[in-house]
């Protein structure tokens, strides 16, 4: 059942904040719904002795890395992406499983179909999560928090897992509730109340903000979103480029960004900006494989096809470069996406100077309902601000 500390209020919003928070446009309704310790859960409901244990997914050999810890072994410190040995180290008690892909899939393929019996605009952000644009309320339950309990009481009743939502006007903060009361937990932020709940975060929760991004912001001085929120624009575009706008208006809640679904998406891309430029080969190589392996991820996770790859490059003097390759069928697996993006950057080594952003795009995507393939040059014009941070 919802956790204690869930805020749930009984009606949605109010008509003086929603002016507050979304200018004269009506809020959206936004739910994001994540798995809670998703492969590991999976295998504690497969394997009724794993119960109560600390569990940890992945590989427990000397190079393995975690890939999903039970909460039972979180009380350790052991995380997500954290080496095995680490982990046993810090839980000697911790029992280690192989991860079965095939049965997580499927259970993705479960949690989809029952958000989808809400809206048609999902958008997977991954196997265990999705956003949800419940705006329209099509099934008529009256609210968007009514919605994501139905969901969550769904999901526990069909696959007999737990999941947390979070529900708001926008993505970014549905993304953040879906966080605040893990496991098992529902959280509403409603509008003229986004701007507080970040200023009262650590900047490390906000999504895609990572370790070392973290550790890049603690040495400017800036812990929470209320640090942030007092830095001024100029002073966020000096130190992160044109991702200081995004983290301005991180900060004040701000997010515009539609769900997207797979159907609605002109094209998948990623990009990162880092945190220091980048110039030798070596390194940009390892970026590249980095941004392969998320976007990959995206399209996987979207079953989707295009026939366009762009790379995009952002050099230390703020100049953008764009450089695409169009097959005349749709990129062939993974394989081929990763040869394909190898050469575009290749073709441009050595750099001229250092760069700052990489990112991604796979454009002139396949719709589901029609073959006529969108018009060239959306990947290179539009990429779908799918980024690494936001
Ligand atoms: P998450 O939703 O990030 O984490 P989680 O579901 O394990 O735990 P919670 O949401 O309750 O905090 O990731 C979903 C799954 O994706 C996770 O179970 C395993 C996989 N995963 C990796 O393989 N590597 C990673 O670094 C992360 C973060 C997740
Ligand atoms: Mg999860
Ligand atoms: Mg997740």
């Amino acid at each position: 059942m919802a956790n204690p500390q869930s805020q749930e209020a009984p009606a949605e919003e109010g008509p003086a904040e929603e002016a507050l928070a979304e200018g004269a446009e009506a809020p959206r309704k936004i739910i994001h719904v994540d798995m809670d310790a998703f492969f590991a859960s999976v295998e504690q409901r497969d394997f009724p002795e794993l119960r109560g244990q600390p569990v940890a997914v992945g590989g427990a050999g000397g190079r393995g890395v975690v890939a999903a810890a039970s909460y039972e072994a979180r009380v350790f410190g052991v995380r997500s992406a954290m080496p095995s040995v680490t982990a046993k180290r810090l839980c000697p008690g911790l029992v280690f499983r192989h991860t079965r892909f095939d049965i997580y899939r499927e259970v993705s393929m479960q949690i989809r179909e029952i958000f989808r019996r809400f809206t048609d605009l999902v958008e997977p952000l991954s196997l265990d999560e999705a956003y949800l644009d419940v705006t329209a309320d099509a099934a008529g339950l009256g609210s968007a928090t009514a919605i994501a309990r139905e969901i969550r009481r769904l999901i526990a009743a069909e696959t007999r897992l737990t999941a947390s939502a979070g529900v708001s006007f926008n993505k970014f903060l549905a993304k953040l509730a879906s966080d605040q009361n893990k496991p098992d937990g529902l959280c509403v932020i409603r509008p003229g109340k986004g701007e507080a709940f970040v200023q009262s975060l650590p900047v490390r929760r906000f999504h895609g903000i990572g370790p070392r991004g973290a550790q890049k912001m603690a040495q400017l001085g800036i812990e929470t979103g209320a640090d942030l929120a007092a830095k001024d624009p100029e002073w966020l575009r000096a130190h992160f480029g044109s991702f200081g706008e995004t983290l301005w208006r991180a900060a004040r809640g701000i997010d515009h960004r539609p769900v997207r679904t797979h159907r609605t998406a002109k094209s998948i891309g990623g990009e990162r900006t880092f945190f220091g430029d980048l110039s030798a080969p070596e390194e940009l190589r390892e970026a590249l494989e980095r941004i392969i392996g998320i976007v990959w991820q995206r399209i996987a996770d979207k079953q989707a096809r295009g026939r366009t790859l762009t790379l995009k490059l952002k050099f230390a003097d703020f100049t953008l470069i764009t450089r695409a390759r169009t097959l005349p069928r749709a990129i062939d697996g993974e394989a081929e996406f990763t040869a394909l993006a190898r050469a575009l950057l290749d073709e441009q080594l050595p750099l001229p100077m250092p760069i700052r952003l990489l990112g991604l795009t796979l454009g002139a995507l396949e719709r589901e309902e029609q073959a006529e393939p969108p018009a060239p040059g959306v990947a290179a014009s539009n990429p779908s601000g799918q980024l690494a941070l936001f």
